[in-house]
């Protein structure tokens, strides 16, 4: 078998950095050591040789909003890969009253596409007799061990409580992880009504009617219903102090949660919507909104002290077209924005580069944890033999400006336009397959393949599990009164 060898660079894992080589055969990690030859050789010198990204939150072609997001599972790859990004995990999103299992159907159809490797997570939109049956076959036999459940989206996507601490229950027999989108959505929903009513129609208005006591409240409780269901949970897109407050409470009590800053959150702040260009501000409406410093010095601090783990995209892109529908109504501009080719250089820029972040942190909370929770390390998320050749090979000289007029994305604009960087990869590395080559793309559509997961074992319980105080126990009485009058 032709075999390639990345020579001359520098490995940095989640925990080590050292001089190696690394040898690849097909699809994975043969040899790691000095002085390997190969019949390919990829020049790493002066290189940093990691674990290649993945980013668990990603919408590619999403019906959302009375659209669907324009990048698909081609376009959405290719702009990871360029950024170093090898892995994807994608939400299957059932309609109402919709099989869980066409669901997947559909999100499989879509994702025959993929440039690199990729997962789903299920979405729980709805609550009945057959979601409850449909999550076991989704665990044991579609690879699937991870939940979406939306507080927020009310009367469209949105669970309520009573919905959710059952699906957070039959998680918890089938050993899988629910994930929450933490905002509150009755909160949501008046004050949406509100500023509408006061005539406040524009993308600023977005941001006023989520405030981030809204998603404090809503992680809070998530994690409460969670620990009480007997399970674990991931908080997604935890874009301010009180949701990081929560989960950092939660955790110091012994209660397992993680929570996961997006890149955006890190390195925008709520000017964005106030820049008096209803486009430019549009363009940024996501859920949750952009916050300001305080907020984002909490969420590095996170990072930093590993009460937060995984930094994300939540990539959901919509063009410029797409986000005037909501001209006139802010509730009306399609959600979302991107962020999967930057997320890498951008993290390395303003994380490792001020020196808020270490090397090995960037591994961890690009790639290592993610795939330590979603039970897919060392498959992926490593740099071992055995592992997948998911590598990037990143260059910390190389520069950059962003801009949308060089990104792969198939939107019209960029959030980070203008933005400089430095940190992006010589080679992106798909299952051995060179996908990036110094700033040349040879992405193959259809390379990817999707990575099923195993459900958890019990060693991954929620506290109120082997907390004995919390169990239930028959208290041994003499007797029992007799009924009153
Ligand atoms: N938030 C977004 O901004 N877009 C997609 C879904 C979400 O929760
Ligand atoms: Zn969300
Ligand atoms: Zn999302
Ligand atoms: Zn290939």
């Amino acid at each position: 078998m032709a075999s390639k060898v990345i020579k001359g660079g520098t490995v940095v894992t989640a925990d080590l950095t050292y001089r190696a080589d690394v040898k690849i055969e097909g699809d994975v990690i043969v040899e790691i050591g000095p002085n390997l030859s190969g019949d390919e050789v990829l020049d790493a010198t002066g290189c940093y040789v990691m674990p290649g990204g993945i980013d668990p939150h990603t919408h590619l072609e999403m019906p959302f909003m009375g659209t669907y997001s324009t990048d698909d599972f081609e376009s959405g790859t290719r702009a990871g890969l360029a950024g170093g990004t090898t892995m994807v995990v994608d939400f299957a999103l059932p309609n109402p009253e919709q099989s869980l299992l066409e669901a997947i159907q559909r999100w499989d159809n879509k994702s025959t596409r993929a440039n690199c490797d990729y997962s789903f997570h299920m979405a729980i939109t709805w609550w009945g007799e057959q979601v409850f049956n449909e999550m076991e076959t989704v665990v044991r036999e579609k690879g699937i061990n991870t939940f979406k459940h939306f507080m927020a989206y009310k009367g469209a996507l949105m669970v309520d409580d009573d919905e959710m601490f059952a699906s957070f229950s039959r998680c918890a027999e089938l050993g899988a992880l629910p994930l929450v989108h933490a905002e509150n959505g009755d909160v949501v929903a008046q004050l949406q009504a509100k500023l509408m009513a006061e005539g406040n129609n524009g993308p600023e208005a977005h941001a006023y009617s989520r405030p981030a006591e809204v998603e404090g409240e809503a992680t809070n409780r998530a994690i409460m219903i969670a620990d009480m269901a007997g399970v674990p949970v991931y908080i997604v897109h935890t874009s301010c102090e009180q949701s990081h407050e929560a989960i950092r409470r939660a955790k110091q009590n012994g209660i397992r949660c993680y929570g996961e800053p997006l890149i955006q959150h890190l390195t925008l702040d709520e000017s964005e919507y106030q820049s008096g260009d209803w486009d430019h501000s549009a363009r940024r409406v996501m859920s949750p909104p952009f916050r300001n410093k305080k907020h984002q010095d909490s969420l590095w601090a996170g990072l930093q002290a590993g009460t937060l783990q995984v930094v994300a995209t939540d990539h959901c892109a919509f063009t410029t077209d797409q986000k005037r529908y909501g001209v006139g109504d802010f509730t009306k501009i399609p959600n979302g924005t991107g962020g999967l080719e930057d997320r890498m250089p951008m993290l390395w820029t303003y994380g490792v580069g001020t020196g808020r972040l270490t090397m090995n942190e960037f591994v961890a909370v690009t790639s290592t944890n993610i795939a330590k929770i979603l039970n897919i390390y060392p498959k992926k998320g490593a740099v071992l033999v055995g592992a997948d050749a998911d590598l990037v090979v990143w260059d910390p000289a190389k520069e950059k400006t962003i801009s949308a007029t060089s990104q792969q994305s198939a939107i019209d604009y960029n959030v980070f336009e203008g933005k400089p960087v430095k940190g992006l990869p010589r080679y992106t590395l798909t299952r051995g397959h060179v996908a990036i080559m110094d700033g040349e793309i040879r992405t193959q559509e259809g390379h990817g393949k999707f990575v099923a997961r195993e459900p958890f074992t019990a060693v991954n319980r929620a506290l109120s599990q082997w907390k004995e105080v919390m169990a239930p126990r028959k208290v041994q009485r003499a007797g029992i009164p007799a009924s009153g009058v």
